[in-house]
């Protein structure tokens, strides 16, 4: 796939989220777990999605256009700051977010050091409640080895009661991972 990704918009609420013509896939996640690296890694380009040491700062909903899809990158969960109230909004922009159509699948992103948070198990009952795809994608596997990323796959596939080929380990650091994860996509559009 030759990407050309552009910034389309951002999105502070419902009102606000588009219903797009093109396939969408929304890549979600805890704060911190790598969604905007990846992003960045996707499109080739360093600075289209804004990265943080510092967790919690995405609050919006941001749109990117690839060109056969559009990418929605979510405000990051988990963020142990956050007011009940904040929770409780973002469930509801949750809920709004996933109300439209056209969601072709969605990216869980979880560090691949760690086994899967309470807020993903929480993310991945409530997608599958609605019958939403999703593909996890095991974050920041520079840090291990390659044998070490097999079986942490294994052990995050097996903690989500999920096959291994539902599990793709990339590093937005080094690039691992970037053609499977396209080819996926490629083949769900
Ligand atoms: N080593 C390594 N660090 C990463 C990778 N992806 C993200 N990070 C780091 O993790 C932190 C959070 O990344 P970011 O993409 O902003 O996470 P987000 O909050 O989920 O958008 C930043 O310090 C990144 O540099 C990766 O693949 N490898
Ligand atoms: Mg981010």
């Amino acid at each position: 796939m030759n990407i050309q990704a552009k910034f389309v918009t951002s999105a502070a609420s419902e009102a606000q989220f588009l219903t797009p013509e093109k396939p969408m896939i929304a890549v979600c996640g805890k704060s911190n777990a790598g969604k905007s690296t990846l992003i960045n890694m996707l499109a080739g380009q360093k600075k289209l999605a804004k990265t943080s040491a510092a967790p919690g700062r995405t609050r919006l909903v941001n749109y990117f256009d690839f060109g056969d899809f559009l990418l929605a990158d979510l405000p990051g969960y988990g963020y142990a700051a956050v007011s009940k109230e904040e929770k409780a909004k973002w469930g509801r922009l949750l809920d709004a977010f996933f109300e439209k159509k056209n969601i072709c699948r969605v990216l869980v992103l979880t560090d691949i050091r760690r086994d899967p948070s309470k807020e993903d198990l929480q993310m991945i009952a409530f997608l599958n409640y609605h019958i939403i795809s999703f593909t996890v994608i095991a974050t920041k596997c520079d840090k291990l080895s390659r044998m070490q990323q097999r079986e942490r796959v294994r052990a995050v596939a097996n903690a989500l009661g999920l096959g291994m080929d539902n599990v793709i380990a990339v590093s937005g650091l080094t690039g691992t991972g970037k053609d499977t994860l396209l080819s996926h996509i490629s083949a769900l559009l």
